[in-house]
């Protein structure tokens, strides 16, 4: 195939906005030069790029394939019902809508199709590791339907402390006869127990929504367990541990549901999809359909573990105290340090570890400042990392939130994260 004379690439961005050009050639350097440990980030393939940065921008497809309202339309029917099929294949589901242009809009649709304003459902709080659009007050989830927040298990005593606490699921969902319950967080280290929702659901009659766009990827790879078929509604983004373009999708076994997410989303909640997302996301699927895919699922959860273990041996607490999955949560005030989420993750970024402030179960400081880091492995594992590198990060991390910001200890980390980052490049 000829290279058309409009490909786009980054040398032609540079013959012609040189100030846009310089500012992506900064970033691409930025994130070459760090360590990515954003949870929810990752480094999509050059091909997923490629396919965002077609021709596909160019087009307006508002419709489904098949039923669209402007012509031409042809080749966006073939990409998108591939990208369907190919999300349907991955998640064993029936149904699959992808144009969401992110998790935020995937779950608005939902709630735009399920719940009237004042409706009940249950999920979990923004604070103890949910969602802004779990119920969030200053969100339309929080201003126009109903959240009842269940709890976390909040007795240190506890073994189970910083988990789900599923007795209280089953408690609420009685007493509240939620009309949805939403399961699946963003900073929540545990395995999900899709089984035991099911169960709370059916006690009082309502629809069980899980949001997995964290672990999406896991869920894809085989190292999580399946929400499928607990759940009725299953959302998610494309761009964490499934590593394609940014974007959502919405997922279900149910042909009567799925034909109403297909209305909440056009054009209930959205107009023209982003078709070269879709093609981005057609092209993810199509990557973590592999078995390479499989071992890298895995082997985010394996260097979590390896992360989780060494930060333990260093002296830190860890929320839930561990993790099952690919994320990892310090929590700061137990781990008897004055440090806050908000001076520890700029320690870090100053060392060239990228994190981001989290609050932590009970947390007693505010969200913009906060007494946990949230920690994920999945860019660095897309970067080649395995448990080895996993243990020198996390001495990494040791140092630099010891440091409490002196600026040569911040230095020496700096230079090593450096060493690291030179040694395992960017995927292609
Ligand atoms: N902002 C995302 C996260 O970092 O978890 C969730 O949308």
């Amino acid at each position: 195939m000829t290279a058309s004379p409009h490909a786009s690439t980054l040398e032609t961005l540079e013959a012609t906005d040189e100030q846009v050009f310089k500012i992506i050639a900064a970033e691409e350097r930025r994130q070459a030069d760090t360590l990515e440990m954003i949870a929810s980030e990752n480094h999509a393939s050059s091909a997923v790029m490629a396919a965002v940065g077609s021709c596909m921008t160019n087009k307006y497809c508002e419709g489904y394939p098949g039923k669209r309202y402007y012509s031409g339309c042809a080749h966006y029917d073939e990409v998108e019902n591939l990208a369907i099929e190919r999300a349907k294949k991955l998640f064993g589901c029936k149904f699959a809508n992808v144009q969401p242009h992110s998790g935020a809009n995937a779950n608005l649709a939902v709630f735009f199709a399920l719940l009237e304003p004042g409706d009940t459902y249950m999920s979990v709080v923004l604070s103890d590791g949910g969602h802004l659009t779990h119920g969030s007050p200053v969100n339309i989830s929080g201003k126009w339907f109903k959240p009842v927040h269940y709890p976390l298990v909040y007795d240190q005593a506890r073994p189970d402390f910083g988990h789900i606490d599923y007795d209280a699921v089953e408690t609420m969902a009685r007493q509240h006869k939620p009309k949805l319950i939403l399961c699946g967080y963003s900073a929540y280290p545990r395995i999900i127990d899709f089984e035991r929702f099911r169960k709370a659901a059916d006690s009082c009659g309502a629809l069980l929504m899980a949001d997995i766009a964290h672990i999406a990827g896991l869920v894809a790879g085989g190292s999580h367990p399946s929400p499928f078929p607990h759940c009725d509604i299953v959302t998610t983004t494309t761009h964490k541990t499934l590593r394609g373009p940014r974007g959502g999708l919405i997922l279900t076994d149910n042909e009567g549901l799925a034909t109403r997410f297909n209305k909440a989303v056009f054009p209930g909640t959205q107009g023209g999809p982003l078709m070269h997302v879709i093609a981005g996301k057609a092209v993810a699927f199509g990557e973590a359909l592999k078995p390479e895919f499989q071992h890298y699922a895995h082997q985010v959860v394996r260097n979590a573990k390896a992360l989780a273990d060494e930060l333990i041996r260093l002296g830190w607490k860890l929320s839930s105290g561990g993790t099952d999955n690919h994320l990892v949560l310090i929590d700061l005030a137990r781990s008897g340090v004055q440090t806050s989420g908000k001076e520890g993750a700029l320690w870090l970024e100053q060392a060239g570890i990228i994190t981001n402030k989290n609050t932590v179960a009970n947390d007693q400081r505010s969200p913009f400042v906060t007494s946990g880091i949230r920690l994920g492995t999945p860019a660095l594992t897309t970067r080649g990392m395995h448990e080895v590198q996993m243990i020198t990060v996390a001495q990494l991390i040791d140092r630099a939130l010891k440091s409490c910001g002196e600026a040569s200890a911040i230095e020496k980390v700096r230079e090593e994260v450096h060493g690291l980052c030179k040694a395992f490049a960017m995927p292609h």
